[in-house]
């Protein structure tokens, strides 16, 4: 029985992670930290077939105990500060927790079970201000907040220890993927909860930012194959994740508003407030390697996945669509 090691598991992908490696028979280890009030909301379906460790990304020694209590065979490293506009707000946290930690986990690998494999989730994020459309593998960096630095050192740190000390480290450059399980601040899930609220009469308005950013949105629950793929293969390979095609902002408020028979116009503002220092305009991510070599393409393409997360929220709200 394969062991895995997985940061982040109370979050999006680390929940979906732990489902995707227990269908397969991994016995699975999740990294939490300590809080006062536990936030397992995502796992509580699992929580009794997984094992938790305390630990912290700003901690090496948690790391290295994690490490070595677990001996895990492959490890996935989801924790991060993952929310884009706070990375402004908290930019030296940011780097530390999103961007040098990552040279933490590979050291404690390093120093205790140095034959792991190592999956690092890199983002769509370090395209930036894109240097070309679709973004590929070979595309070149151009982060446009100190987010999208810390992934950029992540992903380079990871690539330098596959090549300095011949690690199984490989990096997946994910583009923006949702689910009913994504974070309330995330423009996707703002949105549907949004609309579940108007319907269940506890919003009337819905203040947004910019509406015009154009993103390649795909389902979190297809893109845990592709990365549980990656961390197969013969060698470690760095892969851009991705649909392949891309939808504004506004198109998905129109899509979600209309799901729940609702006009967006009656109720969506732009408040100045929320446009970013720095806006990445524009994401499209060519997925063709990881189709080429893993055999992976995604499966919910974005008016199901639209109408996935309205359903979610719908329900969450006692509505019935
Ligand atoms: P998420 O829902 O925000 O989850 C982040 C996880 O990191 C949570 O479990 C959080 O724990 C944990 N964490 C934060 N700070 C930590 C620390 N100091 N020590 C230990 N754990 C810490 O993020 P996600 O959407 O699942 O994304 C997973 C990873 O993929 C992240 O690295 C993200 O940057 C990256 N990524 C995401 C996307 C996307 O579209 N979702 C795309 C590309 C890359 P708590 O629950 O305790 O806060
Ligand atoms: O914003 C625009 C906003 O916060 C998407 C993270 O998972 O994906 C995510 O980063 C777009 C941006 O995600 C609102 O300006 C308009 O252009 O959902 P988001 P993100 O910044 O793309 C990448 C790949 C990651 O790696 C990150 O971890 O939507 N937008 N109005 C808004 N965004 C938010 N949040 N709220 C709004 O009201």
């Amino acid at each position: 029985m394969k062991t895995a090691l997985i940061t982040g598991i109370t979050g999006q992908d680390g929940s979906y992670m732990a489902e995707l490696l227990l269908s397969k028979g991994y016995r699975v280890v999740g990294m939490v930290r300590r809080t006062s009030l536990e936030k397992f909301e995502r796992i509580e379906h699992v929580r009794e077939r997984i094992d938790l460790v305390q630990g912290d990304l700003t901690d090496q020694s948690s790391l290295d105990e994690a490490v070595k209590n677990s001996m895990p065979d492959e490890v996935y490293n989801f924790a991060a500060q993952s929310f884009v506009p706070t990375s402004w707000n908290q930019p030296a946290l940011t780097g530390d927790v999103t961007g040098l930690a990552v040279s933490r986990m590979l050291e404690a690998l390093r120093k205790y079970r140095a034959d792991a494999r190592f999956y690092q989730a890199s983002s769509s994020e370090m395209f930036g201000k894109v240097m070309e459309t679709p973004q590929r593998e070979s595309t070149p960096f151009y982060p446009r907040s100190p987010y999208g630095v810390a992934k950029v050192y992540g992903h380079y740190i990871t690539v330098n220890y596959r090549e300095s000390y011949g690690m199984y480290a490989c990096s997946g450059i994910l583009f923006n993927h949702e689910s009913p399980r994504r974070g309330i601040e995330f423009v996707t899930r703002k949105v549907t909860d949004a609309v579940a609220r108007i319907r269940a009469g506890k919003l009337d308005r819905l203040k947004m930012g910019n509406l015009d950013a154009q993103r390649d949105w795909g389902f979190a629950g297809d893109y845990m194959e592709a990365i549980w793929l990656m961390m197969q293969g013969a060698e470690p390979r760095d892969y851009v994740i991705a649909t392949g095609h891309t939808h504004t902002v506004k198109d998905l408020v129109d899509r979600a508003f209309t799901a729940a028979g609702l006009d967006w116009q009656k109720y969506v503002e732009t408040d100045p407030k929320m446009i970013r220092p720095a806006e990445v305009d524009l994401l499209r991510g060519d997925p063709s390697k990881a189709k080429a070599e893993l055999g992976w393409t995604p499966k919910v393409q974005f008016p199901e996945l639209v109408e996935m997360m309205v359903r979610a929220d719908l329900e969450r709200h006692g509505v019935t669509a």
